[in-house]
């Protein structure tokens, strides 16, 4: 076979993923043996240049593309070969290819996203890619038409396509890769023949294992700014293989070949590109941007009520009292403890009079062995057959905290309106505003049933991607479980998905206002009804630092509302480590302080007193951008932007910030640059090109792109506005209720040429589909020659009574002569030379009018 093995070891594909081949079992195979020493590293067996695969056949048009056959003349080494396969293109949009590989003779499980996405097409007729197909073996090749660089190339390895193993490779056109979620990893995914695994996990985060999520879509920062996305639309078991070459390999063990590829051009583009197909994210209540307290281990309504009371007497902003398992009696939910939690009722409403809000912890198993006539949710859910079977047709027994449990399947839609049935029948006694489904993975403290599951090729496949647990069934269900849409092993990674959409629909139904669910699964779409969490972060320095490209990857994945548990929920906390957090927490777009049971508290108000004043003020300055994050959720809804957003998103040509997972953006304006090691005082924070303002004292810094040395003392945290921006705030207070009220101010960070631009997104936070509706405020900030404007372009009632009380502005050249709001002299006003920092207060400028202020120069 000679020069067919002659490939460079980095541009090898493994030709033996399943087991270890000796020489002769490779050769078998028809495949190329070079056992290099250490056992990482290119693959000792693996394909030569030509391999038998698919041969396809001429491509004809269809009404939405072109479609062709495929056939596979000589078996490949896998068994369940699917010998003859229909290959579909479409160019969904401009930017937008689909290809689709299925089995035409009989059909194969195909992953439903939840219905209701919207068709968003674009006019946009000129279309961003070319293809051309190779037809034996059978491989793509896909161009950026206007620099005609390679984006997909399947024809580097072969395309395999039997019962339970898919396998299509591709070369890549650049080594800058993210995404691949759920993984402990940072922002730029290494290639270093390094495999991620998608199949979700209860697993506290920790390198190499599979987690939570799952999210088979991937961004590529090209060479030159421009950017494009894949997304493989497959619910099975994923493994991704990642080489140097670079280039990457799909295996997906069931279901179809179902790709997307988005051509940008730019990274904004295939995010919202990608979110056409998934959905754009909901959009949140405005309360649930405030902060939130939770921890397991407040055991009784006593405690509850007590740690609420010590967060408002110690004065620390805070929206949302939580309970986790605590509250429900004998661990099941819908029920609560009679004695410790006995008037949860009554405290709910006094947290709804002081302008708070509530959430309890909600888990999918249901409690299968109370007493039949006393557990409704149990003997309901029997009665309308909403649980998960087993391979022989009866309830489906798990274990987690109630004990042995029933699962609910999603897929069926009277599991549905036995949920919200369940939910209203809370409600009804325990008016929460949100809920919190937890262990939805599914997670279960016995492998596979009570039962065990029956051996066979779903259980134990010909090919199990490497999971924690090594087996498929490891701490969730029997894979051979059924569901109504299909086998648990095909639908594994959607339930989280599933039940987040019924508990959405659910809150609609019975709030009849905007809903909150915070869901630890995930898998695409998720985004459309609920916030997620990291799961279960270790207290320590390393797992805040890798909190932020978790935080950012779930944002590229259409989840904006996202954040890990602040202070960290395992092992005990430290004042230093929890006083960063609070920092970086605060900007985290979810925040929430949580905690596991055995450890030491973390509350705020349980640390010295310098440590609480740096607390208060890290809450102090989120509470006061609150109008921000949520006109940057607007955007999120609205146009598919992302909330927290990596560097390279807004500054691709940037080569510097590629890699950049240590700080981050609000938005276009806001660097966030936190600190992340034990000890420090000061930190290298790289600032694009451009002038940025301390948000704190309006300082400036001229950078050429380049790290700069900030100080970074116990009590601050750096954050930077970008010249040309204005950001709406207001002034904080210890709910958002109260902070919704309370006098507006502009942050103004002017360009080097004077002008600056923002807007705010305002309505009451809480009715739903205000945007769909037109039921909203609507205001675009301008700044330029010595003057800022207001143009309220929509206006709806929702500003009324509130005014503008006063202005900074960076980057005022020379002191002002006077100041004029509306045309009126203004006294309270100063001005620093120094940083050249306009400050205007005690105005009070109805925000529902125009404004102007101007200062004379
Ligand atoms: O097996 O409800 O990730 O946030 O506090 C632990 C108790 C179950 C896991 C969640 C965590 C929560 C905990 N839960």
């Amino acid at each position: 076979r000679g020069d067919t093995c002659s490939m460079a070891p980095e541009s090898r594909f493994d030709c033996a993923r399943d087991r270890l081949l000796s020489r002769g079992e490779c050769a078998e195979r028809g495949c190329c043996y070079d056992p290099l020493p250490g056992s990482a590293g290119p693959p000792w067996c693996f394909y030569p240049s030509l391999y038998p695969g698919y041969e396809m056949g001429p491509l004809t048009p269809t009404p939405r593309g072109e479609e062709a056959s495929l056939t596979r003349a000589i078996p490949s080494h896998l068994p369940g070969d699917i010998t003859s396969l229909q290959l579909e293109v479409s160019e969904e949009t401009a930017g937008c290819f689909h290809l689709t590989l299925k089995d035409p003779s009989s059909p194969r499980y195909e992953v439903k996203l939840p219905p209701g996405v919207p068709q968003r097409k674009t006019a946009d007729k000129d279309v961003l890619f070319s293809t051309e197909y190779q037809s034996d073996p059978f491989g793509f090749i896909m161009r950026r038409k206007s620099n005609g660089r390679v984006i997909v190339n399947t024809t580097v390895a072969p395309l395999l396509f039997a019962d339970q193993y898919l396998q299509m490779s591709t070369a890549l056109a650049s080594p800058h890769v993210s995404g691949l979620g759920e993984h402990y990893s940072s922002l730029l995914l290494d290639l270093n023949w390094t495999s991620l695994t998608l199949w979700n996990r209860d697993m506290a985060p920790h390198a190499d294992a599979n987690l939570y999520g799952s999210h088979p879509f991937y961004i590529v920062q090209e060479q030159d700014g421009l950017a494009h996305g894949v997304f493989l639309l497959n619910s099975n078991a994923i493994e991704v293989v990642l080489q140097p070459t670079p280039a990457l390999t799909w295996v997906a063990i069931g279901g179809v070949l179902d790709l997307y590829v988005f051509l940008g051009p730019d990274p904004r583009s295939v995010i919202r590109q990608y979110l056409r197909v998934i959905g754009y994210p909901m959009m949140p209540p405005y309360w649930s941007l405030g902060f939130h307290l939770c921890r397991w281990g407040y055991t009784t309504t006593a405690t509850t009520r007590r740690v609420a009371q010590r967060m408002r007497n110690a004065t620390f902003p805070m929206d949302v009292q939580w309970n986790d398992l605590d509250y429900a009696n004998k661990d099941r939910v819908f029920t609560f403890d009679p004695w410790r939690f006995g008037d949860l009722p009554e405290m709910v409403e006094e947290f709804h009079k002081s302008g708070m809000k509530y959430i309890l912890i909600l888990d999918p198993g249901i409690s299968s062995t109370s007493p039949p006539g006393t557990y409704f949710p149990f003997d309901d859910g029997l009665r309308r057959d909403v649980f998960i079977k087993n391979a022989t047709g009866h309830i489906l027994i798990g274990k987690v905290w109630p004990g042995p449990t029933a699962f609910p399947d999603f897929t069926n839609p009277e599991t549905g309106r036995w949920w919200e049935d369940c939910i209203r029948e809370f409600h009804s006694k325990v008016p929460v505003d949100g809920l919190w489904i937890d262990m939805n993975e599914p997670a279960s403290f016995v492998q596979g049933s009570s039962e065990g599951c029956p051996d066979g090729d779903l259980e134990n496949p010909p090919y199990t991607p490497r999971v924690v647990g090594g087996k498929l069934n490891s701490g969730t269900l029997c894979m051979s479980a059924q569901q109504k849409l299909s086998t648990h092993y095909n639908l594994h990674n959607m339930y989280g998905l599933t039940e987040a959409c019924a508990t959405h629909s659910a809150l609609v139904k019975v709030r009849e206002k905007r809903p909150f669910v915070l869901s630890r699964s995930s898998f695409p779409g998720i985004g459309r009804f609920s916030a997620v969490w990291t799961g279960d972060v270790r207290s320590d320095w390393e797992q805040l630092r890798y909190s932020i490209p978790a935080v950012l990857r779930f944002g590229l994945f259409g989840v904006p509302l996202v954040g890990a548990d602040i202070c960290g929920f395992g092992g005990n906390t430290n004042e230093e480590l929890c006083v960063r957090w609070m920092q970086l927490g605060a900007f985290y777009p979810f925040m929430r302080n949580h905690n596991d049971k055995s450890n030491a508290p973390q509350e705020p108000y349980v640390f010295g007193q310098k440590a609480q004043a740096a607390m208060r003020s890290a809450l102090n300055l989120r509470y006061s951008l609150l109008p921000f994050l949520y006109t940057l959720f607007h955007h999120a809804h609205t146009a598919a932007a992302t909330v927290a957003r990596p560097l390279f998103m807004e500054f691709p040509s940037d080569e510097n910030c590629r890699a950049i997972d240590r700080q981050f953006l609000w938005g276009s304006s806001l660097l966030i640059s936190p600190v992340l090691e034990r000890g420090a005082v000061e930190l290298a924070a790289y600032l694009p090109s451009g002038t940025w303002y301390s948000l704190h004292n309006g300082q400036p810094f001229y950078s050429k792109g380049q790290y700069l040395l900030l100080p970074a003392p116990l009590d601050t945290i750096n954050a930077h506005v970008r010249e040309g921006h204005i950001i709406p705030q207001q002034e904080p207070a210890l709910t958002s209720t109260a902070s919704r009220r309370n006098p507006f101010f502009l942050t103004v960070a002017l360009s080097t040429g004077g002008w600056a631009w923002g807007d705010l997104f305002w309505d009451d936070g809480d009715t739903l589909n205000t945007f769909e509706g037109g039921n909203y405020c609507y205001v675009i900030f301008t700044a330029g020659q010595s003057q800022v404007v207001s143009d309220p372009t929509r206006l709806n009632g929702a500003l009324d009574g509130l005014v503008l009380g006063g202005l900074q502005v960076f980057g005022v050249p020379s002191p002002p002569l006077y100041v004029l709001a509306n045309g009126r002299k203004v006294w309270d006003f100063t001005y620093r030379s120094d940083t050249k920092l306009l400050t205007v207060t005690n105005i009070a400028l109805p925000m529902s009018e125009v404004f102007t202020v101007q200062w004379a120069l």
